[in-house]
Order: C-alpha cells, then structure tokens, then sequence
C-alpha cells in the first residue's frame, strides 16, 4: 500500500489553491477580526513571553527544592529539571487579549503533587508580581491558578515516570503516559490534544486565522460554551481543523465557506476525527460507540485526537444540536452574501437575539450574602443548568430550550436581612410603597470584587446571578394553557433537587428560585436599550 500523503481519515475534497476573490476576501475577514480586538498588540504578546520565562524560572527552583527535601544532593538537586509545556488558545495561537495561558508543569518521578501544591505555591505566594493565587489541588485537573505579571495563567502538573526532564522531552509519546496516576494523565492530555490538532493541519497560519474567526463568530452567536452543551475551544478547533484537512490548499477565507456549508450538512452522529482512533498502552476508556452505550448517546460526536480519544461533545443536547445547526445555516447563507457583495464579515458576527427570540423564557436565580458562597453557587448552576435543559426538552410541547450562556450579576444593598430574604427567594420588594428603598448595582463580581464597605454597617448585602433558558414552545392543542405551567414546574422542581442535594450546598446562606415568564416579563438589565421592547403601552401613572 502506498504511504498515506494527507492528513485525516479521508483524501482530501480539493486540492485547488483559492483564487483572488477568495484571497481578498480573507484579507477582509482579517481585517473584520481586527477592528473587533481580536488580536492581541505586540507589547502583550512580548509580556506574555516575559511571562513565561518568569514562570520556568519559579519552576526550576521549585523542582530544585523539593528534590533537596526529598533528600538529595546538592548537585543531585541542581541536575533535576523541569519544563513547562503550554496549551489552549495560547498554544493554538489563536488567544484573545485578555485570554489565559494555560500551562503544564512537568516534573520528574521524585516531584510529588504534594509538593508542587506546597513548595510551588509558597515561590508563587512571595512574588509581588503574581496576584490572585488561588490553588485548587481537589479539582478534576488539579490546578494553580493566578495572575502574574497582569497575565491569567492556569498551571497544572504531571509527574512522569522517568528521573529527569529532557529538554526535548515530546508529549506525544504515549508511552510517557506508562505508571502515571489519573490527575497526571488528565493534565498532560490537555497539551497532548493541542499538539496533535496542530500536527494534523495542512497549513497552520490558515489553521489559525479560520479558528480565530469561528471563535469570535460562536461567542457572538452564544454557543460557544462546552457545559452548557454547546461548543467549547477544543471542539471549535478540532472541527476547523476538520475543514482544513478536507481543502489542504484553501485560504481562510475559503474555509470558513466550506466549514458552513460542510457542518450545517454533516450527518450526525456520524464522529468527525482528525485521525483514526488508537490504541495505546494503558487501562482507560478510549471513545467507541460499539462497545460502550454512553458513546452512542452522543449527538454531535467530535473526538480528540491523543491517546486516550475522547469525546470533546459530551454535553451537546437535542436543543443545542438543533440551535448550532440553525447557526451553521445562517453562516452559510450570510457566506453566500459575502461572496456576491451584499453582506460584509461583519454581518456574520452580529451579535444574537436571544432575548427577542422566544415567547417564553425561563431564569434560575442564585444569590448569597458573601462572595465566597456566591462564587460557589455560580459555578454549580453553571456546570449543572444541561441537565435542567435537557429535562425541559424532553417535555411534551417543549420545541426547543436554550440556554443563554451569559448570564446576569447583580449586587443588592439593603436595609435589612428582611428585605434581603425576600429577594433571595424571588419576591422583589415593590420599592415605591416600601420606606426602604433598595439600592441595586451591577458590580462585576467575577472580577472578585466586594461590595464597596459603606460605614453602615447594618446594611445587609446581596450577590445575585440570574441565567437564562428561551423556551419555544410549540402551537398549543386547545386547553392547553391551563397545563402549562404545572406540565414545567416538574423539571424545575427536579432541578431544584438536585441542586438542593449537592454537598456544598447550605441553605443557610445560598438561594435559588425558578421562575417562567413571558418576554414582555424580561427585566430591563437584559436589555441593551434597558427597555423591555416586549410592552407595547406604556401606563405614564406606573
Ligand atoms: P480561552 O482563550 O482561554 O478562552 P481556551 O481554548 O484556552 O480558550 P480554556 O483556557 O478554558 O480554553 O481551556 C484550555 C484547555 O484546558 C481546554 C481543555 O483541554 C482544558 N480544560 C478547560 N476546562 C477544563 C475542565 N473543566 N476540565 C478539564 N479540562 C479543562
Ligand atoms: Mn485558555
Ligand atoms: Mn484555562
């Protein structure tokens, strides 16, 4: 047989190189992604190099100590190396401004995990220039993450089974992976999948100008967001990277028209891989509808590539499929209408119209009186709303239901925990016939800001985020009306539940509560004219 001269499971389905049109085209797309700040300037992407270098340096005298307190030498000591390896959109070359660098520390056999939470942690703790450190050792991929010099970094670590860190060391060999505990082997997948991906494009400039494109057009078009089942930046390139491999000569411009056309057509759940699934050398579960029911379950699968293969696509549901699919349409469509002049790029990245879309909405409201708490109920709902999605969808009636993956922070100041209680569960005090007016900011405390102290103390604080989910809602038999909200209030209670149950749940000092409305119910925050277009008339006496 004769070696296999292109990349992916298939020939490619041109070889042709992009004519003129297409080349100026691109040129116009780049400068679309431009004036939208989608490039960093030099200066930061110099400090993040800076950066970087400041980093290795901690982690040589990180691995440096703790090979003294494992007892040895001092020249012992000195001979043991680390590296750090990166990944995510920074390796990908397709970050944004104030994107993270995502790295990976790796340490040879003798450097435990207790050590790189220990030693590593106080080097970073007595920088004056690392800021926010927050170690987060219990996560799935352990982690420490931080600012340092002004630029967001998630250090994670792997401890390999050899006794020094060469500096050529690929992450590629599967072998490597030998002897590793599972934390190990989940950290350095992340930089092995990155690898893979850009070994497996045709022409990586192109890889990265089509990728920076398709990540600004789905966080525009709110589907970019692996735990609300859509997309996230993994499975965002591994599909570009897809397209690439199919059009090995094609200019980005030209890419993006076939990733349109060729994604709104695919036949899911039919895999889209860069390349045949491997086996390797270890005991894990490697992707394989045949064997395993999960796999099949999967709607929209797109699997990595590195040993072990998974599936990036986990979380897609019926109703995200569907909405991803409507989008991948209007892409083609608008591509259609760059192409003969009467769209331009930027009409591809309009911003979307959840909040116009759907006639019935539903918002899951959590709030705590302290941040810390707060920040903990957010994430839960964030990595747990899927699953209410996915309840709602199964009911009879329920078309479509969409998670909006933004959601709304406010910060309440009030007169009194009274007051503060009825918030929490949902009852706004109306505040023209309260004495107390309540005082409302939208602080962004993902930023982890506090509230301003005031010097009365006696004012109590609310942190509350509000997410949405759009619900279409399909032509009623008669008499259905009246079903509704009991046909509804099912999923949330479940959902209510499960939240409920979690561990790190106190009900002593986190809040949820569901609600379902109607649009002209939306609350003017969610909209950018703060009107809600949904009331038509407008009472002068309210
Ligand atoms: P940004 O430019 O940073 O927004 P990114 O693609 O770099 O995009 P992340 O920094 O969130 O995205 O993630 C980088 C990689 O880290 C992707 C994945 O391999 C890994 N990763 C991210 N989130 C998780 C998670 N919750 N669990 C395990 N791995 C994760
Ligand atoms: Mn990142
Ligand atoms: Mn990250």
């Amino acid at each position: 047989a004769s070696k296999q001269t292109y990349f992916g499971v298939t020939p490619p389905i041109s070889l042709k190189e992009s004519n003129e049109q297409e080349i100026l085209s691109t040129e116009q797309m780049i400068q679309a992604l431009h004036h939208a700040g989608q490039f960093e300037d030099i200066a930061a992407g110099k400090n993040r190099e800076i950066v970087l270098g400041q980093l290795d340096k901690v982690v040589q005298h990180f691995v440096y100590l703790a090979s003294i307190k494992h007892g040895f030498s001092e020249a012992e000591a000195r001979e043991s190396k680390g590296k750090i390896y990166t990944f995510g959109s920074y390796r990908l070359g397709v970050h944004g401004a104030g994107a993270d660098i995502d790295t990976l520390c790796v340490v040879p056999a003798h450097v435990s995990r207790e050590y790189f939470f220990e030693i590593m942690t106080d080097l970073l703790s007595k920088r004056p220039d690392v800021k926010e450190l927050t170690p987060v050792p219990e996560a799935y991929v352990p982690v420490i993450k931080m600012e340092f010099g002004n630029v967001p970094i998630d250090l994670t670590f792997a401890s390999l089974h050899l006794p020094t860190i060469p500096d050529s060391l690929e992450l590629l060999d599967t072998k490597i992976l030998r002897n590793l505990d599972e934390q190990c082997i989940r950290s350095i997948n992340g930089s092995r999948v990155t690898d893979e991906i850009l070994r497996l494009v045709p022409n990586i400039k192109t890889f990265r100008e089509s990728l920076r494109c398709i990540k600004y057009w789905a966080k525009r078009r709110g589907i970019y967001s692996n735990s609300l089942g859509f997309l996230g930046g993994v499975a965002w390139a591994m599909l570009v990277a897809r397209v690439c491999q199919l059009y090995p000569n094609a200019v980005a411009g030209a890419i993006i028209v076939r990733f349109f056309k060729i994604m709104y057509q695919w036949n899911w759940p039919q895999p889209i891989l860069l390349k045949p699934i491997e086996d390797g050398p270890l005991r894990v579960k490697v992707w394989n509808p045949k064997i395993y029911i999960q796999d099949r379950a999967h709607r929209m699968p797109i699997i990595t590539p590195a040993y072990p293969s998974m599936c990036a696509t986990h979380n897609v549901s019926k109703s995200t499929l569907t909405i991803m699919t409507a989008e991948f349409k209007r892409g083609a469509d608008i591509l259609d209408h760059i192409a003969s002049n009467s769209c331009t790029w930027a009409d591809l990245f309009t911003e979307n119209d959840f909040f116009y879309r759907y006639k019935h909405y539903l918002q899951v409201e959590v709030s705590s009186s302290n941040l810390d708490s707060h920040h903990k109920t957010t994430g839960l709902i964030e990595s747990r709303l899927r699953h209410l999605v996915m309840k709602l969808e199964n009911i009879e009636h329920v078309v479509l239901a969409h998670p909006h993956i933004d959601n709304f922070d406010q910060a309440y100041t009030c007169k009194n925990a009274d007051i503060a209680l009825q918030i929490a569960n949902g009852n706004m005090p109306n505040a023209q016939l309260s004495n107390d007016p309540i005082m409302v900011s939208s602080l962004p405390y993902s930023s982890n800001q506090s509230l301003p102290d005031d010097h009365e103390s006696t004012l109590y604080k609310l942190y509350s985020t509000v997410f949405f989910v759009g619900l279409l809602i399909s032509k009623k038999p008669s008499g259905f009306v009246g079903n509704r909200r009991i046909d509804l209030s099912w999923p949330a209670q479940e959902f209510l539940m499960l939240i409920k149950q979690t561990e790190m749940w106190n009900p002593e000092n986190m809040f949820i509560n569901i609600r379902f409305f109607k649009n002209l119910e939306l609350p003017v925050y969610v909209f950018k004219s703060g009107v809600n277009p949904f009331i038509q008339t407008h009472d002068p006496l309210k």
